[in-house]
């Protein structure tokens, strides 16, 4: 039995650590026993703080890049290529060690305003060569990509539930294919991935998100396209209805048509849990602990991120200084604290990790 105490203080970890593991136990070491790669997005923030990247260094096995690889980063003006902050993280990478994971080529959202001025001609025009130089400037040196993400957001009140945005503006449904289509003849070796929020939630949203995507899927599988893998972010929301044995179903659906599904931006929105630190973290712990207990027992998970691995640069500060959410608290959503300290949420992941690969065993 494993004491509250232990639990909060993250010694939970090391009580369950097998006696001949070589090393201390980490995120990594611990997912890679249980057939998992362990990996976090990673930005300026770990380049600016030698402290921050040491963690990445130490607890992942993968870098994913956070923002680096998006388009308004990329291509904040039309004639600008900003590649030095992606060339970073995968230059890090290789000196580390580390696999690296692409995120994201295409994405309707956050489009630059230069780019949604232009014709559907033109706009065809970039998507095309944007995905030529981007994936073939990486090109087989990523374990993945997310291809496209969040195709799907129903709040737009497009005809099939599509996020609208310059790519759909201009091709409809059609870019998804053409993207997948073109990476893959540019890096045949990264596994391209379909990256979408919301389907771990079991409110309207979620269960609305689901269907939809499982369809598309469907549809590239019949029409030849390159899918490899379904990434599925998990940005878990304390305030919505779960129900993880099903969310699990929804998985499994994917492992049998042969993909692969990825835990791809994992993190705990801790905005309805109690404000005293002790507790709330507690109970991102068990709120973790009771998704990966469901969905690690899925064999087409082979992938878990976080999105990013201090508190400290959680998107959700952001969100939260904009009093979007939190009531003017700090959120607390990953498995570090502010000072990189171990918080029970990651002697939480860690016991997931465990418990599979003692699943496995049986
Ligand atoms: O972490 C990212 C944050 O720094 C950016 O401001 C934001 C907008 O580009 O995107 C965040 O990452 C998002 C990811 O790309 C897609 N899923 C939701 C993530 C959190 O918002």
């Amino acid at each position: 039995m494993i004491s509250r105490r232990a639990l909060l203080t993250g010694a939970a970890a090391s009580a369950l650590t097998p006696a001949h593991a070589a090393g201390p136990e980490t995120l990594a070491s611990a997912a890679a026993r249980a057939g998992l790669i362990f990996g976090a997005s990673i930005d300026s923030a770990a380049f600016d703080n030698s402290a921050y990247l040491d963690l990445y260094r130490r607890e992942t096995r993968m870098y994913v890049s956070d923002v680096a690889l998006k388009f308004d980063w990329l291509r904040p003006a039309p004639d600008i290529w900003n590649f030095r902050p992606a060339d970073a993280i995968v230059e890090a990478a290789r000196a580390d060690g580390k696999l690296v994971r692409g995120h994201t080529l295409i994405w309707n959202d956050n489009a630059p305003a230069w780019l949604k001025k232009l014709s559907s001609r033109e706009i065809e025009r970039v998507f095309d060569e944007h995905i030529e130089r981007v994936v073939g400037r990486y090109a087989g040196q990523l374990h993945s990509w997310d291809v496209v993400n969040e195709p799907f957001w129903p709040m737009d009140r497009k005809a099939g539930g599509w996020r609208d945005g310059p790519w759909f503006a201009a091709m409809g449904s059609a870019y998804v294919e053409r993207a997948f289509r073109r990476a893959a003849s540019v890096d045949p070796k990264a596994k391209l991935t379909l990256n979408e929020a919301q389907c771990d939630n079991d409110g309207d949203w979620g269960r609305s998100i689901r269907p939809l995507l499982r369809g598309l899927v469907d549809r590239l599988r019949d029409s030849g396209a390159p899918l490899h893998a379904i990434g599925l972010q998990s940005h878990l929301q304390s305030e919505f209805p779960r129900n993880y044995p099903d969310f699990r179903t929804y998985v499994d659906g994917f492992g049998a048509k042969g993909l692969e599904v990825y835990i791809s931006e994992f993190d705990v929105n801790d905005a309805a849990f109690p404000s005293e630190t002790a507790e709330r973290d507690a109970a991102v712990a068990a709120l973790a602990g009771e998704f990966l207990a469901n969905v690690l027992a899925s064999p087409a998970v082979k992938l878990v991120v976080t999105w990013q691995l201090s508190d400290r640069y959680s998107w959700y500060r952001e969100v939260a200084r904009k009093r979007l959410i939190g009531l003017g608290r700090k959120p607390r959503p990953l498995p570090f604290d502010d000072e990189f300290r171990p918080k029970p949420l990651r002697a939480a992941m860690i016991q997931a990790f465990e418990a599979r690969t003692r699943g496995a065993k049986k």
